[in-house]
């Protein structure tokens, strides 16, 4: 996932704050040193890590996060907020009061415009609006057969005039058509260059101003960095450009162009593309992204992804045990039992407040087959043994060991992985007023 390095290294700065009862200047600016390096190495703009860092620092000092009962906390929020004002507001896409609403797709080529033309009427449909597709793309005939497979698989209508119609002309009479059969919305999927040429802005220029479109969406690849700032600056003097969607954010990506893009040109991102598949489309939140970044984990999408998997009732009365402190080897078995129905360890954990550290060991290790043993051993306890971890002594290791077919070792490493999360819950119910989780 895109911004995994610099995930790791903010969260490893701001967790070694936390708890310390005392944050003093020198503290502080070492803290802020850490974060500026994270920030360069992750190739975020120059000047948008000095101001960004300066705002910290302001703000800091004017809410007197040195003297506050929790300032590894308290800092921890401001460069959170930070985060949130660098990556903007959440920006839904404009549609036209009545009538027809007609978005543009541009970008470079590769950039993904042809993919996300179809996620995002595949979207659209799910909300139950009717929209169609228009084949802008006269370049290639096989661009052309791209979208008319997509449009097949997401039952959406392909209006395509062949190669020998210019690309002005199908939109004009694409979108025509698409108000004769009462469609709401069309997407245009336009042609893009290796790289931007006078020739391509022009033929862009002159469909939006025949067209007036509510929307003209930037597709730009998040694994090129930096240069999402250029291109998407080089596209929006020409053309005005209303959003972005960055795509291919599934990569491994170093995230800088992404959090430098908005601050630079103003272009809000809009959507994030996180796969190939047709699903894999996603409404940029920037509280979440932020959120994910910190280590605070991204609870909601979190919350979406398990509410389509898993026993929701069950889930909510957990996570308020969680919070509470409560927490014993029957929730950690059901949490294990849940989360095997969602997908694979990694994926998740990233997810979880003060577990994307772990992400990385569990990708590297057996983690799946790991959860079975771990099952097998807290079967293997009592009921009292379950409630209260702190019984379990030698003897009593031993013939947990022998029922769950493992060692000894075993059951200490589950026993201090059981401590360690009951330690982190309880930092986080600490940390939940903060953030209004
Ligand atoms: N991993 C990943 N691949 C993507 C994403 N979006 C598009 N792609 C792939 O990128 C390639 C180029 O996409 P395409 O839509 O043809 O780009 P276009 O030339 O701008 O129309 C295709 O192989 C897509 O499957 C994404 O969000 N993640
Ligand atoms: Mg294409």
């Amino acid at each position: 996932m895109a911004f995994d390095n610099l995930q790791e290294k903010l969260t490893r700065t701001l967790r070694n704050l936390q708890g310390k009862g005392k944050l003093s200047e020198n503290n502080m600016e070492d803290t802020l040193k850490e974060i500026r390096v994270a920030l360069l190495e992750a190739d975020v703009n120059y000047t948008v890590v000095r101001n960004f860092l300066n705002e910290i620092r302001e703000e800091a000092l004017g809410q007197e996060v040195l003297t506050s009962v929790e300032p590894g906390e308290a800092l921890t929020k401001i460069v959170h907020d930070g985060l949130v004002k660098l990556l903007g507001e959440e920006e839904p896409l404009n549609f036209a009061p009545s009538g027809l609403t007609v978005i543009m797709l541009v970008g470079l080529q590769g950039t993904g415009k042809t993919t996300q033309a179809a996620k995002i009427a595949y979207q659209l449909k799910k909300q139950n609006r009717r929209p169609m597709l228009i084949a802008a793309d006269v370049i290639r005939p096989a661009a052309i057969d791209q979208l008319k497979t997509l449009g097949a698989e997401i039952g959406v209508e392909v209006y395509s005039l062949g190669t020998d119609t210019s690309a002005l002309e199908t939109a004009q009479r694409g979108v025509a058509y698409a108000r004769e059969k009462h469609y709401d919305t069309v997407l245009i999927d336009t042609a893009g260059r290796l790289q931007i040429d006078e020739e391509l802005m022009q033929e862009l220029q002159a469909m939006k101003e025949t067209l007036s479109p509510q929307e003209i969406l930037l597709t730009v690849d998040a694994l090129t960095g930096q240069d999402i700032v250029n291109v998407a600056s080089a596209f929006h003097e020409q053309l005005n450009v209303t959003g972005l969607v960055v795509t291919k954010f599934d990569g491994d990506s170093k995230g800088g162009g992404v959090l430098s893009v908005k601050a630079v040109t103003g272009v809000p991102i809009k959507f994030t593309g996180v796969g190939e598949k047709i699903e894999d489309l996603e409404t940029f939140h920037p509280e979440r992204l932020a959120e994910r970044m910190l280590g605070m984990g991204d609870v909601v999408t979190l919350v979406e992804k398990a509410q389509e998997k898993m026993d929701m009732e069950q889930a909510e009365k957990d996570a308020e045990k969680l919070l509470s402190g409560k927490f014993t080897m029957d929730d950690l078995l059901r949490q294990i039992e849940q989360s095997q129905k969602m997908g694979p360890l990694a994926s998740i954990a990233k997810l979880l407040p003060g577990m994307s550290e772990y992400s990385k060991a569990l990708e590297d290790s057996d983690a799946d087959k790991q959860l079975v043993k771990t099952k097998a051993m807290i079967q293997s306890m009592t009921r009292e043994e379950r409630e209260d971890p702190s019984l379990i002594r030698s003897s009593r290791k031993r013939r947990i060991a022998e029922g769950s077919g493992t060692t000894t070792t075993d059951v200490n490493r589950l026993l201090n992985q059981y401590d360690k999360m009951k330690k982190m819950m309880k930092q986080l119910s600490g940390m939940r007023g903060l953030f209004g989780l």
